[in-house]
């Protein structure tokens, strides 16, 4: 079926392996080998999760246009330090290409370059070295932010309507609860009035969207695995993932970032005990984002880095949850109570946050005064 797929794209040569990557939640992603005469060559082809992104044409066409952006200043900059992700059209001059599969159902797939000689984590504590690591994820999201801060913000469209707004996620969790797709919930109610209680203080990032904290163009799934560090150096060379680069907060990337790179277990460890903010990790991610973001940044940008960390770590909690009370239409899970795993787990996170924020803060303004005198 994929061979029937790779056809429909310029890739040179005769295939030979295809790898199948199941780190991402949402897109199936596969590695296709070619052999070209005595070398190999690959490519990442994507099948997009339509369920999630309604509008696959929008995907690409945001994507084109921001690969495209971050190309040109590569070029002009002669930058060899990092990478884009480019697309690869198909045979027919277009982004995607669609198949329809046994069902009946339309497919759709898209090609990129493969980025060589680099490494993704999903976890820094399987790296030897994860405070650097940790300085360099903070430091190439904070780039990527930063080579985008001239992008024209209204020529994207959203391809996920309300992705980060924080108190539409709370109400689908509402709706999940009062919708009975499983009884789930009622197992839950201890969490389910500890979400409740943070709602309020949860939502200031989006009230003040558009008002005291700008509307940039961000990346809004700054996980871990969606940055590929050079394999010798370490440091960050791509940016990957762009489904959701859209019009949203800087803020957004830095806490959803510090969340998934500075956890000390994996978001689906089940050991409690395991689960915290490892303080080294995050003050060396902020550390690397802010050398790239700090002069760009409004003051209520600054005064909430740490809040944000907080909110995007609440907001993954309640849409695990939600998801799990709908029946788990939404993430792909490995086993029964996937997602009841990942939420229990990022919901003890947000606590040892919580715990943490003061020494975040303290941490925060000092590294900002710093900033201000050079
Ligand atoms: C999804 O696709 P992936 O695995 O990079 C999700 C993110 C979540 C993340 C949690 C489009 O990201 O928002 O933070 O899972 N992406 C989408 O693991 O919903
Ligand atoms: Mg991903």
């Amino acid at each position: 079926m994929i061979e029937d797929i790779a056809k429909q794209f310029n890739f040179r040569g005769k295939l030979v392996k295809v790898i199948e990557n199941t780190q991402g939640n949402i897109n199936k992603t596969y590695i296709l080998i070619y052999e070209n005469g005595n070398t190999l060559d690959k490519y990442v082809v994507q099948k997009v999760n339509s369920t999630v992104f309604q509008e696959p044409y929008l995907v690409m066409k945001n994507i084109e246009l921001v690969t495209d952006f971050l190309q040109k200043k590569i070029d002009t900059t002669h930058d060899k330090d990092h990478k884009t992700l480019n697309i690869i059209k198909t045979r027919d001059g277009e982004n995607m290409c669609t198949y329809v599969n046994e069902a009946g159902e339309k497919e759709y797939y898209r090609a990129f370059n493969y980025i060589d000689n680099c490494i993704s984590y999903d976890n820094l504590k399987d790296s030897k070295n994860p405070e650097k690591l940790a300085y360099e994820v903070g430091k190439a999201f904070g780039h990527f932010q930063k080579l985008l801060v001239d992008f024209p913000v209204n020529m994207l469209g959203e391809t996920i309507k309300d992705f980060h707004n924080t108190p539409k996620r709370f109400n689908d969790l509402l709706l999940s609860i009062e919708n009975k797709v499983t009884n789930r919930a009622y197992g839950l109610s201890e969490e389910i009035v500890g979400i409740i209680s943070r709602l309020k203080e949860c939502s200031y990032i989006s009230a003040s969207l558009g008002k005291t904290i700008p509307l940039r163009v961000t990346h809004n799934d700054t996980k871990l695995n969606n940055v590929m560090l050079d394999e010798n150096t370490g440091e960050g060379k791509v940016v990957i993932d762009l489904d959701t680069v859209m019009p949203g907060s800087s803020l957004f990337d830095l806490g959803d970032g510090i969340r998934s790179a500075c956890s000390a277990s994996f978001e689906d460890e089940t050991d409690l005990s395991k689960v915290y903010l490892d303080m080294e990790l995050a003050k060396a991610y902020l550390e690397g984002y802010l050398e790239e973001m700090y002069e760009h940044l409004t003051p209520d940008e600054l005064n909430n880095l740490v809040l944000s960390i907080k909110v995007l770590t609440y907001e993954l909690s309640t849409r695990f949850l939600t998801d799990y009370i709908n029946g788990d239409t939404y993430f792909k899970i490995k086993y029964a109570g996937h997602n009841r795993d990942r939420f229990l787990n990022q919901y003890a996170l947000l606590q040892d946050i919580e715990r943490k924020q003061p020494e975040l803060e303290a941490f925060v303004s000092q590294k900002v005064r710093s900033l201000k005198k050079q």
